[in-house]
């Protein structure tokens, strides 16, 4: 039986390699996944080919899971770390060689409200899926998603609410950019546990998303529709 110590990721082919690197992303491997990386790109492949064959599709194996119940917020966050180890090497050469990023999302937990696990999670698997995210942290008032808006210029507007006291703040923000006649500039996607599909319609957001994998998924869909 090989051992994972055993396995020596430059002496396995192209092929090979891409599946042990999703296999790595599952299992949290934030070393393999760099070194992976690394390999990948030594061996002539492109950084948005990388990107796209050896962590997205992994993540989206990790997003499934997720979703199914069968992996849980521990290992997500592992995985999602991993990602980002990745996406650390990648991320100043898809700058440089332009290759298509799926869109810019700003994200943050609204005023009040200190909650920022849930919307970690969703910044990491949006940056997973290609996006390229701004967190804003926790407790934004308005000002500052108008702030991030300006200087950022995002196609989607992210905004997380873990409290019933606090998730009716996203109207505030939502209604603020009726008044500015911004609002149809932007994708607006809102989640946390208190919500559900009916609130979101009833703020004015585009979607509401039950959790990061489907967040990801909203946003692609969304994306696909406004280009
Ligand atoms: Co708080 N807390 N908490 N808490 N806390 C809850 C939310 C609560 C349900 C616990 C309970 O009573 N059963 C309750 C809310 C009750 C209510 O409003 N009806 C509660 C309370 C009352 C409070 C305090 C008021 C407690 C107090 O001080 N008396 C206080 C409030 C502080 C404040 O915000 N002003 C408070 C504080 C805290 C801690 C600081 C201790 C800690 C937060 C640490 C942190 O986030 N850094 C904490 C925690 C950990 C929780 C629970 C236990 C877990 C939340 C969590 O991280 N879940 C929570 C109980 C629970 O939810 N079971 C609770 C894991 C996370 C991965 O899931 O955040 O749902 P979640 O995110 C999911 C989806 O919702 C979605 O995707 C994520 C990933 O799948 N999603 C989005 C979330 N945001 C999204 C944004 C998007 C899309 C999807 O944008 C596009």
């Amino acid at each position: 039986m090989v051992d994972e110590e055993d396995i020596i990721l430059a002496e396995l082919d192209d092929e090979e390699l891409v599946l042990q690197m999703h296999d790595d992303l599952y299992d949290g491997l934030a070393d393999e996944i760099r070194e992976g990386t690394q390999i990948l790109l030594d061996r002539g492949w492109e950084p948005y080919k990388v990107l796209t064959e050896a962590l997205v599709e992994g993540m989206t194996i990790v997003g499934i899971d997720f979703r199914d119940g069968i992996l849980f917020v521990p290992e997500v966050l592992m995985s999602a770390n991993s990602m980002k180890s990745g996406m650390f090497i990648l991320k100043p050469l898809l700058a440089a060689s332009g290759a298509p990023m799926m869109g810019k999302m700003i994200i943050g937990t609204v005023k009040g409200d200190i909650h920022d696990i849930g919307k970690n999670l969703v910044g990491m698997m949006m940056e997973g899926a290609g996006f390229e995210v701004v967190d804003l942290g926790i407790n934004n008032a308005v000002e500052s998603y108008l702030e991030a808006i300006d200087e950022h210029k995002p196609t989607i507007l992210g905004m997380s609410a873990l409290l019933t006291t606090t998730m009716p703040y996203m109207k505030v923000v939502i209604d603020t950019l009726i008044e500015k006649g911004m609002r149809d500039d932007y994708i607006v996607l809102v989640g946390g546990a208190p919500l559900n599909e009916a609130f979101a319609e009833s703020v004015g957001a585009d979607a509401y998303c039950r959790d990061a994998a489907v967040a990801v998924e909203t946003a692609k869909s969304l994306s696909a529709k406004a280009a």
